[in-house]
């Protein structure tokens, strides 16, 4: 905006007539937009629940004004204004409430989960403050990239008091990150008033405690609020770093549509409250300041009128969604690994760490894209060595050391990963996951899904598993199971240095968000490995041994442990096959059921605890689809039901043994 200036206020506003009455409309769109679908939801048509955002207009209005077009957004369930006021076409977001296919998430996300990638919209989100770290990652992007787009991400005074707000505000500042935190304190978070659930003198005031400049401004008036966001974004387009904007304002109707809630605020101030209306205030400025006539107003409020009509019909004509587009919306389309991987060599042998070493260099070298970010991974080359070297030839923006926030460089990575580039993050020790979850379980495996099945999150994010080491209950679990269970989540878990290679390299190249399992008592075992590049196609399980009396399906360490007992059995004239899945989800089920039809028998090995674990999910499959090869019941051999303990003898007792294996496969015969 560059032009007329508006008296009173700073240099940064000069802003032109057309500007003005573009921040009116864009205002009043959002208003409509909003009783127009509390019509709708009270008529049947939009189902569910949506959060109006009539009251805080200016918000959006003034903050997105700030903004160009290839800039990024990211919402929150209060997200309508967000996305109208960066450019989201009103019909295709009209559609998406009723649930149509031609809706931006062609029905599938609904009004929480809105988002126009055309425009960088990343997404509201129905998650209380999640957006946040996936913002910090879409800055995080175009600073990789070399480009000056900025991010906005909104959120609530409620979402203030998240944990991930904290870490994402220290991680963007520490980074110097191209992001701007803007809190809408409408003081209420559903029923609970700002007053009764956030300490300290303000949400700004927290900035200092980041090193990022904080204000506090009056979220009614659309030029304030645009004025304090272009001296944000003027900020991280420099380079200098994120800041943090609270605008006070205050919703007029209730928490959602949805609810019938108790009384909470009184009468007299959301009167109050209705006085100081933002669109009211701001038609007064532009009639002061000569801006826009009264007649010309009602032209540009007609003119949103005519607009919401046709949105209203055009969703209304659209059709529903069908069951085979949900389906094919959950994963991106696995990368086609054309070319055999190369047989093992003789004579080259790696560590498992080495290995899945090389195949990030190989794939960061090939790929620009591709960096890795996580505790301790940059200048010590993580504490089991498998990023070692890689940033003495990488440099520290592309292998990252990260602060302790693991739920918010994980979402960083998230937002990294839609933003375009393609992030490895590497978890520490594997049960540290449990404070990644919602990043994981909630937003990536869900984000291409929620979008209607085009967007990408090409993102791994894989750590050491497993026990073994005497780490004891917090260090040592294997969680697979954790993961299996989520549609949109690829589960990988090797157990040799040769398929951790072409594996990662695999999972690097999908297109989808993935688990990468490794179990930290393999690391120093060796293997064959060959130099060159080279994929592993995902969901093809590898028979590891070939038999005729009893297959085995093992995983990581159990593989070797179920090799050793068939060794064993050998020798006693009996024919152990044994199975790799490798790919854990999606499950080579072919392979698994084809050894069974040939064996009549089935083992399975791993080290989690039985209870829930990926052996009963390959019990039941073999007990659906091929119950008929069976001539004997299904056994799983698994952990105790117990937390690892850390005394070594007990810990021996917990974990499956050869022996245990052995004893599984002589109990069928
Ligand atoms: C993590 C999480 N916790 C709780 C909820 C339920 N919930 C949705 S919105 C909301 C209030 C959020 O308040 P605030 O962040 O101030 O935003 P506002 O609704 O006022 O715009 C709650 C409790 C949720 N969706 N996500």
């Amino acid at each position: 905006m560059s032009g007329r200036l508006i008296p009173g206020r700073g240099d940064t506003m000069k802003v032109d007539a057309k500007a003005l009455e573009h921040l009116y409309q864009t205002m009043v769109t959002i208003r409509r937009f909003d009783e127009k679908t509390v019509e709708l939801f009270q008529a049947g048509y939009v189902k569910g629940t949506a959060h109006s955002y009539v009251g805080q207009e200016a918000v959006a209005a003034g903050a997105c004004a700030a903004l160009r077009g290839d800039d990024y957004i990211v919402g929150n369930h209060r997200g309508h204004g967000h996305c109208l006021a960066k450019g989201a076409r009103i019909d295709r977001m009209m559609a998406e409430l009723m649930g149509r296919e031609t809706g931006y998430c062609r029905g599938l996300g609904g009004s929480m989960h809105i988002a126009a990638l055309d425009q960088n919209i990343l997404g509201c989100n129905g998650i209380v403050a999640a957006g946040l770290p996936i913002g910090t990652g879409a800055a995080l992007a175009a600073r990789l990239r070399g480009t000056d787009q900025v991010v906005i991400t909104f959120f609530g005074d409620g979402g203030a008091n998240q944990g991930v707000v904290h870490e994402a505000m220290n991680l963007a500042s520490v980074w110097k990150l191209g992001v701007i935190f803007l809190c809408e304190n409408n003081q209420y978070a559903l029923s609970t008033a700002t007053t009764r659930a956030t300490a300290g003198d303000s949400i700004a005031a927290r900035a200092a405690g980041y090193g990022m400049p904080g204000v506090r401004v009056d979220g009614n008036d659309v030029l304030a609020v645009y004025e304090a966001a272009q001296a944000a974004v003027t900020r991280a387009r420099a380079g200098e770093g994120p800041s943090l904007i609270e605008a006070v304002t205050y919703r007029w109707g209730g928490h959602s549509m949805r609810a019938n809630l108790p009384a909470y605020r009184t009468e007299a101030e959301e009167l109050e409250w209705r006085e100081r209306d933002p669109i009211g205030r701001f038609e007064t400025t532009l009639a002061e300041q000569k801006v826009a006539t009264a007649p010309r107003l009602k032209e540009l409020r007609e003119q949103v009128e005519l607009e919401l009509d046709r949105a209203v019909k055009f969703a209304m004509d659209s059709p529903e969604p069908t069951v085979e587009l949900m389906e094919a919306a959950v994963y991106a389309p696995h990368i086609e690994v054309r070319e055999p991987a190369p047989p093992p060599p003789l004579g080259r042998e790696l560590t498992f760490f080495e290995a899945l070493r090389e195949a990030h260099r190989q794939e960061m070298e090939r790929d620009q894209r591709v960096f890795v970010m996580g505790e301790d991974v940059g200048l010590i080359g993580g504490i089991f060595a498998v990023t070692r070297g890689l940033r003495e030839q990488f440099g520290d923006d592309r292998v990252r050391d990260t602060p302790i926030s693991e739920a918010t460089f994980l979402g960083t990575g998230v937002g990294a990963a839609i933003a375009g580039l393609r992030p490895i993050v590497e978890i520490q020790i594997f049960d540290f996951v449990a404070l990644m979850m919602d990043q994981i379980v909630n937003q990536a495996a869900k984000f291409r899904f929620m979008l209607g099945g085009t967007p990408t999150v090409p993102l791994v994010i894989r750590g050491p598993q497993g026990g073994g080491i005497r780490l004891a209950a917090q260090h040592s679990q294997s969680l697979e199971s954790w993961f299996i269970h989520v549609p949109g989540l690829v589960v990988v878990a090797p157990s040799t240095p040769f398929d951790a290679k072409g594996l990662l390299i695999s999972a690097i190249r999908d297109d989808n968000p993935v688990i990468f399992l490794e179990h930290k008592v393999l690391y120093p075992f060796k293997g064959a490995v060959p130099e060159a590049s080279y994929a592993i196609p995902l969901g093809k399980a590898d028979v590891k041994r070939q038999g005729s009396d009893v297959t085995v399906v093992a995983t990581q360490v159990m593989v070797h442990r179920a090799l050793a007992a068939a060794e064993e059995l050998a020798k006693d004239g009996i024919s152990v096959e044994v199975i790799d899945p490798r790919t854990l989800a999606p499950l080579d089920e072919e392979t698994i059921i084809g050894s069974v039809a040939k064996t009549g028998r089935l083992v399975i090995a791993h080290e989690a605890v039985k209870r829930g674990g990926f052996g009963s999910e390959v019990a039941a499959v073999i007990a659906e689809k091929a119950v008929d090869c069976l001539d004997a019941p299904i056994v799983r051999v698994g952990a105790r039901p117990v937390p690892m303990p850390f005394n070594e003898n007990l810990e021996r007792a917990t974990i499956p043994t050869q022996e245990d294996i052995a004893t599984a496969i002589r109990g069928l015969l």
